[in-house]
């Protein structure tokens, strides 16, 4: 991967090897003590642990976007991520990209020192666009078809590789128009939102065909239901799968990959970027 990289804010992230984004979800059924700590303390002590384990991205969400989950409001949203982030970006020297969609939330966690917009529905919320071209954070625009609540009903497409490409190409020209700049741009094909396992299986195989202008891939299969339906596996015995499924993505061309279980990922990919390092050395 030659001289790929990010601009988040005023940090070059490095993609000429592939890096880890931990997931860091801080909605109110995802960290459970008994109640001692604060669901802030827990998620400063979880990014912690993932910083030491690899990871050069943490994506902070407080939207269950997951088939099924019921929407939240700004308020609730932004109680949720506000706090975390003013923590992450104060303790960790590592990228804090934020998973929203909402125009306010995207704002706010910029003034308090997010440096990447992670949008699932890619910026196609009323002023969201507007929000991520004011700052100078990096965007990443996902691939989604249909809306979380009802997208895996009936996914459909003539060809699910041209019509993902067409509308990261539509969002990226819609960015660039915006004042979004080429080097702050990332893209993602959206496992999962709005796919069958056959059409998930098909954009992992030709990843490589997906990135408008050759931007940046992030890709997320961490723990999702089609890698359940592979391994006939419940949601908490997902973990060798999905290092799979993340280290296939990267050899195809992913450049982050977004996980919970940051460790295992950074291993893999750690000994696939080396077996990639000798092969080049031998190319010439
Ligand atoms: C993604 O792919 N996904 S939120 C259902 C699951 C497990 C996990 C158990 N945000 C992505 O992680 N952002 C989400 O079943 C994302 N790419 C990017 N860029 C959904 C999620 C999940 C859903």
């Amino acid at each position: 991967m030659p001289e790929m990289s990010l601009q988040c804010g005023a940090r070059r992230l490095d993609l000429s090897s592939p890096v880890v984004m931990g997931i860091l979800n801080v909605t109110p059924d995802s960290f459970s003590d008994g109640g001692r700590l604060s669901v802030p303390d827990l998620a400063v002590d979880a990014a912690a642990q993932m910083c030491r384990d690899g990871a050069a991205v943490l994506d902070v969400g407080g939207e269950s976007t997951r088939p099924g989950a019921a929407a939240v409001s700004v308020d609730d949203e932004l109680a949720r991520v506000i706090p975390v982030i003013e923590r992450l970006v104060e303790r960790f020297d590592v990228v804090v990209s934020v998973d929203t969609s909402k125009a306010e939330v995207i704002t706010r966690a910029v003034d308090a020192g997010a440096t990447l917009i992670n949008d699932v529905r890619a910026l196609r919320e009323p002023g969201a666009l507007e929000a991520a071209a004011a700052s100078d954070a990096a965007v990443c625009l996902m691939h989604m078809q249909g809306e979380p609540r009802t997208m895996q009903a009936s996914p459909h497409y003539g060809d699910v590789i041209a019509e993902v490409r067409t509308f990261l190409d539509d969002r990226v020209a819609a960015c660039k128009a915006s004042g979004v700049t080429q080097n702050r741009l990332c893209v993602d094909p959206g496992y999962g939102f709005g796919k069958t396992l056959e059409h998930n299986l098909q954009l992992v195989a030709k990843l490589d065909e997906i990135s408008p202008g050759k931007l940046p891939i992030v890709f997320g299969a961490s723990r999702k239901s089609s890698i359940g339906v592979l391994l006939d596996a419940p949601v908490d015995d997902r973990l060798h799968g999905s290092v799979a499924m993340a280290l296939l993505a990267v050899e195809r061309g992913a450049h982050i990959v977004r996980v919970h279980d940051v460790k295992p990922t950074w291993q893999a990919i750690t000994v696939a970027n080396a077996v990639r390092e000798a092969s080049q050395r031998t190319e010439q």
